[in-house]
């Protein structure tokens, strides 16, 4: 309705903005990588939350050149942090389903790669399982592109969507982020705390990295910490924050 009218603007006006939220690597509890979030500040309606206009910028087929210039801005940040000296960060993107299925993506994303020298393995794309089934060959046909350009893959929400498991080994996959829902409840929920378990050995046994998403407690560092998860991201570590925000905190965990 409405909105999606003002979102084909939003670009040109300036509404868009990324925060970044920092991921801890449980080994030495440094910061090793930072998810890049879209935000909307609408001049009427002021902030307008992603999980509402994301789906409606799918529809319209604004996600395409908002997820451009997405990939454009974080490419560009992730080459300013490295040069103050993070070397080693590493940048996490949400991909929508159609951008996902775009046949330009991977060409878009091995020419960012060189435009803004980032070295292999410093960028992330999170897709969703649902985004995966819902056309698996191509799917497949792009992720291997984008790991041939040296971007790491990584199942974001995982364990709420509907698929099959067996993607898991057909597909180049290097990472799993479980779903901020059974983390929450860890700790009061023994479904929820066995279901991390399974993520995590399973993940573990494919030979893949599994971070938790939604840490918020101590309590919940440290049972996934416990049974091995490599890495976590949550408001416990921080929020996610503007770009000259998230330096100061770089700068403070260094
Ligand atoms: O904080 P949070 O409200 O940012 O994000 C809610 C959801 O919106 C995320 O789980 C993610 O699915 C989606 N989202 C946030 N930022 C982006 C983005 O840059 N691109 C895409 N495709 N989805 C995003
Ligand atoms: O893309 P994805 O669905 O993973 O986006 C992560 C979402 O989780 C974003 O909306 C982000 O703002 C939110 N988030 C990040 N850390 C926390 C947390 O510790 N608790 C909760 N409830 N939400 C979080
Ligand atoms: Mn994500
Ligand atoms: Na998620």
């Amino acid at each position: 309705r409405e909105l999606e009218k003002d979102l084909r603007d939003a670009l040109a006006q300036n509404q868009l903005h990324l925060v970044y939220q920092p991921q801890i690597d449980y080994r030495d509890h440094r910061v090793v990588g930072v998810e890049a979030l879209l935000r909307w500040q609408h001049p009427q309606h002021g902030f307008v939350a992603p999980d509402l206009f994301i789906p409606l910028a799918e529809q319209n087929g604004t996600i395409i050149p908002i997820g451009e210039w997405i990939l454009d801005q974080t490419c560009r940040q992730l080459r300013e942090w490295h040069d103050q000296g993070f070397s080693d960060l590493r940048m996490a993107i949400n991909l929508s389903t159609v951008q996902l299925h775009h046949a330009e993506l991977p060409r878009v994303v091995n020419n960012l790669m060189q435009v803004y020298r980032l070295p292999p393995k410093s960028l992330e794309l999170e897709v969703t399982e649902t985004g995966l089934m819902e056309d698996i060959s191509t799917a497949a046909q792009h992720l291997l592109s984008l790991r041939r350009s040296g971007a790491l893959i990584a199942i974001d929400d995982f364990g709420t969507g509907y698929s099959s498991l067996s993607y898991l080994k057909s597909l180049p996959l290097d990472k799993i982020k479980i779903d901020k829902s059974f983390v929450q409840d860890l700790l009061e929920d023994e479904d929820d705390a066995t279901i991390v378990r399974a993520i995590i050995q399973l993940g573990k046994s494919l030979g893949m990295q599994v971070i938790a998403e939604g840490v918020e407690t101590a309590e919940q560092e440290a049972y996934i910490i416990a049974q091995g998860c490599h890495e976590g991201q949550g408001y416990l570590y921080s929020k996610p924050l503007p770009a000259r925000e998230l330096t100061l905190f770089l700068k403070q965990s260094r």
